[in-house]
């Protein structure tokens, strides 16, 4: 299969974030994309293609526009104050206040954030725009026929919500293909999440809409972050009742758990009538990461694969979390393998 990429994906490269109460330098590093461009070259997986150009309409069209143009101008207003160091939020809107957007950027940056997870620094918008356009590169080439693609992205996406920021991730790049696919003519897509964390964000954009069924397998919030959705009983609103479905799993889960989870969102998938597949692809649910709590193996990623290809739909692979740098590329290029065996 196809893998698009963007060389500008190193214009993120953030200094430090917080964990266990600590700055400590980025897990989402450059590092990480350059594992899987070379497992994906050493493997013969297909050609790697730069993307195209498709703008900045597709973004908006899962996005608001103000939280777009606050990303792409975010920086000239922070670097406008005369600071240099990367951005980062530090108030947010609590319960029960009206919360309205702020005039500085300070407020700006926790407006449109849910967590510190997310920095911004003075390149970043221009990699965050690459892996969109790196995305809707591999949509484009699944809606002209190829079976599958796969989209190399980084930074990742699927925390990022409609309107906010977080957890490494700034725009939803498979949301955007699931979007692109229904602007293209599909009726309903199917987006399966298998990275460690709830894809939220994905969630939250297509909560109330019947046109996008969103499965995702996760770490239980209960004690994993995003902290505060993944609930099983998270089903959809409205006429998105019934198209959202979450399999938060315990801490410790090996393949024999993680692949039931599987089992049953493919059945779900499969009863859906999709007529196209988005995998938000994080391979962070690997024994040996170093921010996660499942115990996959590398081989475990090939059944991954298979399973998947099984529900027989055109496929766009989108590449999420990961941060056992070492290991991403086996892991991320074992699923593409065994779809394709
Ligand atoms: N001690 C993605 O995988 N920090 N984002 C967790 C654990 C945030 C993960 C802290 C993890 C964000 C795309
Ligand atoms: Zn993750």
């Amino acid at each position: 299969m196809k893998t698009f990429y963007s060389e500008d994906h190193r214009l993120h490269h953030a200094n430090a974030e917080l964990n266990d109460g600590q700055l400590v330098p980025v897990f989402e590093k450059p590092s990480r994309a350059d594992m899987v461009l070379a497992r994906v070259e050493a493997v013969n997986l297909g050609p790697v293609l730069p993307p195209e150009a498709f703008g900045i309409a597709p973004l908006k069209r899962v996005h608001a526009g103000e939280y777009i143009d606050f990303l792409a101008g975010a920086w000239a207003e922070w670097a406008a104050l005369g600071r240099t160091n990367d951005m980062l939020p530090l108030a947010w809107p609590p319960r029960r206040v009206q919360a309205r957007c702020p005039k500085d950027i300070d407020g700006k940056l926790g407006y449109y954030s849910f967590d510190a997870g997310a920095p911004l620094t003075a390149t970043s918008w221009q990699a965050i725009y690459a892996g969109s356009q790196v995305a809707l590169s591999a949509q484009a080439a699944v809606a002209a026929g190829d079976r599958a693609a796969f989209a190399l992205c980084r930074p990742p996406g699927h925390h990022a919500g409609i309107d906010y920021m977080g957890g490494y991730c700034y725009v939803n790049n498979a949301a955007v293909v699931a979007q692109a696919f229904l602007d293209g003519g599909m009726r309903k897509v199917v987006v399966l999440d298998v990275d460690y964390h709830h894809g939220n964000g994905t969630q939250d954009i297509f909560y109330q809409r019947p046109d996008v069924l969103f499965l995702s397998i996760h770490g239980d919030p209960q004690t994993e972050y995003p902290c505060y959705t993944g609930y099983a009983d998270e089903r959809g609103e409205g006429a998105g009742l019934g198209y959202n479905h979450n399999y938060p799993l315990p801490v410790g889960s090996d393949w024999s758990v993680w692949s039931q989870a599987l089992q049953d969102a493919l059945r779900v998938a499969a009863g859906c009538g999709a007529e196209a597949v988005v995998v938000s692809l994080g391979v962070d649910t690997f024994a040996d990461d170093p921010i996660s709590q499942f115990k996959l193996r590398s081989d475990d990623y090939l059944r991954m694969g298979e399973m998947i290809a099984a529900l027989g739909l055109p496929t766009v692979f989108v590449m999420e979390g990961g941060y056992a740098v070492e290991e991403i590329g086996i892991n991320a290029v074992n699923t593409l393998l065994g779809f394709e065996q």
